[in-house]
């Protein structure tokens, strides 16, 4: 899966930067493991000694780690303000989940089961629940954020190529959950443009001629 959103590269960085630091540390323990099973084999009669108290190394085993899981939210929070402040400009999308699929729907009303939106524009995507918890998942955009029923929830992403990627919902929600899936498409803007005004026409038609039924 390529990455494909403002939010790709920083995502992706934390990603690797906190594998390399457990990948580091894994090292560095289980050598030091294998190390110290050789060294004090009973067989070699090494006496081991015990030391009681040592302030620089109780400063440096205090400090790496500090700074390492200081690093390691320094990351979470810089992503977490960028989700959190889509740009004025937004184009605004609902987003409803419900058991067990999510329907999209512009500020004209317009209503859609799969999410077409421009490429290279902020898209904010307001999230509401219906009934239990969801969590609206893309990850090809590395966008994650949990839907709630009675509260106001959003993310917003600029996606960076065109094409069709997997709208997951990322929250155990009842029997069907592994099927709430459904599709971001993000189109050159002339193309969203035209999808637009022809399904909001067609709405509108479809409006007008069953208002006599209703
Ligand atoms: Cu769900």
């Amino acid at each position: 899966m390529f990455p494909n959103s403002t939010y790709a590269e920083s995502v992706d960085f934390a990603f690797w930067f906190i594998v390399g630091i457990s990948f580091a540390l894994l090292v560095v323990i289980s050598f030091l493991m294998v190390f110290f099973v050789i060294k004090y084999n009973r067989k070699k009669q090494v006496k081991a000694v015990n030391i009681h108290g040592n302030l620089p190394l109780e400063i440096i085993w205090t400090l790496i780690p500090v700074l390492l899981t200081l690093a390691m939210f320094y990351f979470g929070w810089m992503g977490y303000q960028d989700l959190s402040n889509p740009p004025e400009d937004s184009m605004v999308v609902k987003s409803t989940g419900q058991m067990w699929k999510w329907t999209y729907e512009y500020d004209n009303g317009l209503k859609s089961d799969t999410l077409y939106v421009p490429v290279n524009k902020p898209v904010k995507i307001d999230l509401v629940s219906v009934d239990v918890n969801h969590s609206f998942y893309i990850p090809a955009l590395r966008i994650k954020r949990d839907v709630i029923p009675n509260r106001e929830n959003f993310l917003w992403f600029k996606a960076e190529n065109t094409g069709s990627f997997d709208i997951a919902c990322a929250e155990y929600c009842g029997l069907q959950h592994s099927y709430m899936y459904s599709k971001v498409v993000i189109m050159p803007e002339n193309e969203f443009n035209s999808w637009f005004t022809d399904a909001t026409n067609k709405m509108n038609t479809t409006l007008t001629d069953t208002t006599s039924i209703k």
